[in-house]
């Protein structure tokens, strides 16, 4: 027998999930129309000018856009801002404008006035347009099925709608503009994922630097490696059906396209997610771990990609130097490795990891981040294992909807409990963290989320930070 089975073994294997599973319904709410996004930097048009109003248009105050006249004089320009009282904030004159025979470019004006009233008065003196300076704001609140209907509670914020204050506070970020990014890139190392289902096709990788033609083009030891890896079964097909389905819902949290209209949105509505997969019927083992870590790390040093964390949302077995060497590779190359803190073992009680060790989350390296679960009450999850100084923080674990594999390859959702669910919201919060803050390292990336924790009583002495993930700010 391999050392690596007493590890790995189908008995001591668990994923960190499962539980319910809920067809999907056809309730459906009216969309939320208002994104309450306005701020005092804001004016509304249909507030600010009577007779004017063009309600839903925001524009800033005190400003306007200017282009003069070709040819105006310097004494009508004067006159225009002498008008108005204004200064000249910025001139803008692109490249692209110049290619276009321009060669004022637009001014961009400073008034104490009202924005139409300015615009109103310097008309007429040699301008060819004054217009205000709009202010434009993506769909920004999610239109997604679950999340409208209630149901996505992870999502929320306390300031959204709909709201709760346990949940990741995701859909503050994404009124904030903050969606993610497709040039960041995670990894997903567990079972396979449905990189068809319709809420994320978008997101998955497709490989550039490895075409199937039955070659290992970019000479990484992997054949036609077009979406990632199947260290299980060592082939090319990440996906393999319905078995896949953890994989699948975790890949979803934390990235499922967001702003569709339809299923769910994860913590980023844009990034890539590569499948490192290792987990078959049976579990995985240590060797198939080793790999799948090193896949991801190999990736980034061979072709430069931006990949910024990993999700590990299973645990067994004990104490691996060749996993935890490999995990260490990984902080090398600046790759976050999450995981989850385990699910109590065999009675789905929570245990203290401090007292007992629950790998991969309890290895020391600096570039671990270990999860625990909440539930929508902000409850500890029954099932959630702790550990003052060896679990960083919860995240939402009880009741979570995300993405699922259907029966005869449709796209479906469902809600399972887990603190692999919990895993894959810290893991999109490091992608969306990495999305608005380009360039930071694994450490300043891992820094950001523990210190934005929000203290949560049920957490208090439970884990390092006492408290729950907090992404409003990312
Ligand atoms: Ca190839
Ligand atoms: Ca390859
Ligand atoms: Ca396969
Ligand atoms: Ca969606």
């Amino acid at each position: 027998m391999k050392t690596a089975m007493r590890f790995w073994g189908v008995k001591t294997f668990f994923i960190f999930g499962a539980v319910t599973v809920f067809a999907i319904t056809g309730c459906q709410k009216d969309l939320k129309q208002t994104t309450d996004q306005e701020e005092d930097a804001t004016v509304s048009a249909a507030s600010s000018v009577q007779g004017e109003a063009q309600p839903g248009q925001d524009y800033v105050p005190n400003e306007i856009l200017v282009k003069f006249a070709k040819g105006s004089s310097e004494n009508a320009r004067t006159n225009a801002l002498t008008r108005i009282q204004g200064q000249v904030s910025e001139k803008i004159l692109t490249k692209v404008m110049e290619r276009f025979g321009e060669n004022d470019g637009i001014y961009l004006i400073h008034t104490p006035l009202a924005v139409l009233e300015a615009i109103s008065k310097v008309k007429g003196v040699e301008i060819e347009y004054a217009e205000p300076n709009y202010i434009y704001t993506h769909d920004l609140v999610s239109n997604d099925t679950y999340y409208t209907n209630g149901s996505l509670w992870g999502m929320y914020g306390d300031g959204t709608s709909p709201a709760n204050p346990y949940g990741s506070q995701a859909s503050e970020a994404w009124a904030a503009g903050h969606t993610g990014l497709s040039t960041v890139v995670v990894g997903v190392i567990d079972e396979g994922a449905m990189f068809s289902h319709s809420d994320l096709a978008a997101n998955f990788w497709t490989n550039p630097y490895d075409a199937v033609d039955g070659l290992d083009n970019d000479n990484n030891g992997y054949v036609d490696d077009i979406h990632g890896w199947d260290f299980d079964k060592n082939d090319n097909t990440t996906f393999d059906g319905t078995q896949d389905d953890h994989g699948t819902h975790v890949s979803g949290t934390i990235g499922a396209r967001g702003g569709n209209g339809t299923g769910v949105a994860g913590i980023n509505w844009n990034v890539t997610i590569i499948s490192a997969k290792f987990l078959g019927r049976r579990g995985g083992t240590t060797a198939n771990a080793v790999k799948a870590v090193d896949y991801i790390t190999d990736l980034k040093n061979r072709h430069g990609m931006n990949i910024v964390a990993t999700n590990n949302s299973w645990g067994g077995g004990g104490a691996s130097s060749s996993l935890q060497q490999a995990i260490e590779r990984a902080n090398t190359a600046n790759i976050l490795f999450v995981a989850a803190a385990g699910n109590g073992g065999n009675d789905g009680v929570g245990d203290n990891n401090d007292a007992t060790p629950s790998y991969p989350s309890n290895y020391p390296n600096t570039n671990v981040i270990a999860v625990a679960a909440i539930t929508s009450t902000g409850a500890r999850s029954s099932f959630s294992n702790y550990g003052a100084t060896t679990v960083d923080l919860g995240a939402p674990g009880s009741g979570i909807y995300s993405t699922l594999p259907g029966s005869g390859g449709t796209s479906s959702y469902g809600s399972y409990s887990g603190t692999s669910m919990a895993t894959p919201h810290v893991t999109g919060a490091c992608a969306l963290y990495a999305s608005t803050h380009p360039g930071a390292s694994a450490a300043q990336i891992k820094a950001a989320i523990l210190a934005a924790a929000v203290a949560t009583p049920s957490l208090a002495g439970k884990c390092v930070t006492g408290g729950r993930l907090n992404v409003s700010g990312f």
